[in-house]
């Protein structure tokens, strides 16, 4: 439990590792020409919105320019973002995603 040998006296460090992964932001950024009703959709299906949630991050990124679509690993962050600008990119939209560190 980290504390060490308490039957001969000589305290030895191990430490009790279990480190958690660092997290992730997803960011959604706005454009000019992705249609409002595309985002939301994305919200909800890749980020597992509810279509009240979906629509105003939606309507933060079209007003400020960045918005936090969730909080993941880095795995599970990078998998969003591909599956964001991949599904776009099909639909002839210019949506881009990032992530970033917390
Ligand atoms: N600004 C876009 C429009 O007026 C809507 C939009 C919102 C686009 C959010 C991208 O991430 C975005 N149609």
């Amino acid at each position: 439990d980290g504390q060490g040998n308490t039957e001969t006296g000589i305290l030895t460090k191990t430490s009790p590792k279990t480190k958690k992964p660092s997290l992730y932001k997803v960011l959604m950024l706005n454009d000019d020409y992705t249609p409002m009703d595309f985002v939301v959709h994305v919200l909800q299906t890749i980020f597992g919105k509810n279509e009240t949630e979906a629509v105003q991050i939606m309507l933060q990124v079209h007003q400020k320019g960045v918005g936090v679509c969730g909080v993941y690993s880095f795995e599970v962050a990078e998998t969003k973002v591909n599956k964001v600008v991949d599904y776009a990119r099909r639909n002839q939209h210019p949506l881009q995603c990032t992530l970033e560190k917390e």
